[in-house]
């Protein structure tokens, strides 16, 4: 199988590496999960790497992780299926740092990751890396919405297409945030998950409150096979206008209070500006979040679904400068969200009596997945 693959470029490690790559929808909480892991491991007394990804630079994510205070190296410009020279790149950038386990987080509109990532990276760098079972996050909210089919959806079915590969897919598929469902609640949403995909361990976490994060992290330090539920039968026009529908939308923007202005305040404004007017045009959210930034200080706004309770991690208070950096995934044309974000970012420093200044913004939709790499026969 090797001679029909090139590889992109020679690794070195000074010692084997675990490698454990975390998937899972656009909100699941793939961040929120490697940062419980990563500290975890950090307390075992290993050494802990860190690769983010995106479409697009300026990610909320890169700056949640380097809180950790562990190396971490960003890809962005698309996906690591789409990119894999650029992740081996950035693995290269970590493994400098001689990590003991590097962690990884894909796109979460992205799926066929185990033919494209998993498998290639065993195939080329098996002699340095052990790659940890591939897990799948899932969230309450899309089992809901896109499996049991008991709440409406607004996205089209070429996203629950894409969110179904994903399960598809995973060597372990994880039920996150169970602190918001009753026990019973959460077995019958892992019955849901068995009843689509039978064969494979489905575990209930909360990786917000660090709970059942042990019981996976021993599968994931484990040996058990990585990348061996590969797509057959992926359909790349339905998964490439799934992605396409969702408008996407970077942004950096300078605020600055005359002299001070109450950043919780602009950030719930901001956040009911950019639901109401999302709500008003019938879209769907994947994933809206956002992050302001003050000295050392942070405030975090997310949204995971257009009419949920939105979500908010920090505190800010008074603060006389900061940055804003705002992620949205939304069902809407990028043009459509460029002005729906502009707008609310506006009034929400007028409300504050704050001057925005919008030093960068990238829109737009995710273009047609090309991998150089596809192993389609596990390694
Ligand atoms: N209640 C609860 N919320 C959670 C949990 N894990 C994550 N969240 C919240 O879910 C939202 C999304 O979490 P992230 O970790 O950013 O999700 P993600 O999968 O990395 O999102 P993308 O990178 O945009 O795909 C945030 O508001 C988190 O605080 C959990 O176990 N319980
Ligand atoms: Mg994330």
């Amino acid at each position: 199988m090797t001679a029909q693959f090139q590889k992109p470029k020679e690794l070195r490690a000074q010692k084997p590496v675990r490698v454990i790559f975390t998937g899972g929808f656009l909100g699941a909480g793939k961040t929120t999960a490697l940062g419980a892991i990563a500290r975890r491991l950090l307390k075992q007394g290993l050494t802990v790497g860190l690769v983010t990804n995106d479409q697009a630079a300026n990610l909320v994510d890169t700056a949640i992780v380097n809180e950790l205070g562990v190396p971490v190296a960003e890809v962005a410009g698309g996906c690591f299926c789409c990119r894999f020279s650029d992740l081996v790149d950035a693995t290269d950038q970590i493994l400098a740092k001689n990590p003991d386990v590097l962690l990884g987080e894909p796109v979460g509109s992205c799926t066929d990751l185990a033919a494209t990532v998993v498998n290639p990276l065993k195939l080329f760098y098996g002699d340095i890396f052990r790659i940890a079972p591939f897990s799948v996050l899932v969230d309450p909210i899309r089992v809901r919405e896109l499996v049991l089919k008991e709440t409406p959806t607004r996205f089209p079915e070429e996203v629950a297409y894409i969110f179904r590969k994903q399960i598809e897919e995973a060597d372990i598929v994880v039920l996150n945030k169970i602190d918001t469902l009753s026990p019973q609640e959460a077995d019958r949403m892992v019955e849901a998950l068995k009843g689509l995909q039978p064969n494979k361990p489905i575990l209930k976490v909360s990786a917000l409150r660090d709970e059942g994060i042990e019981n996976w992290l021993q599968m994931l330090m484990s040996d058990a096979p990585a990348g061996s539920h590969i797509l057959r039968d992926i359909n790349y026009e339905t998964y490439a206008k799934g992605e396409a529908v969702l408008g996407w939308l970077n942004a950096t923007v300078r605020l600055v209070g005359s002299p001070e202005f109450d950043a919780g305040k602009f950030a719930e404004t901001l956040m009911s500006e950019l639901q109401a007017s999302i709500n008003a045009q019938n879209a769907e959210v994947a994933h809206l979040k956002f992050l302001i930034s003050s000295g050392t200080k942070m405030l975090r706004g997310h949204l995971t679904k257009a009419d949920a309770e939105p979500n908010f991690v920090g505190e800010l208070g008074e603060i006389g400068e900061g940055t804003l950096v705002l992620n949205a995934r939304v069902a809407l044309s990028p043009e459509a969200l460029s002005s729906i974000a502009t707008q609310a970012v506006l009034k929400a420093a007028k409300t504050v009596n704050a001057e925005a200044e919008i030093l960068s913004l990238q829109s737009f939709s995710p273009s047609y997945p090309k991998p150089p790499y596809r192993v389609s026969e596990p390694v």
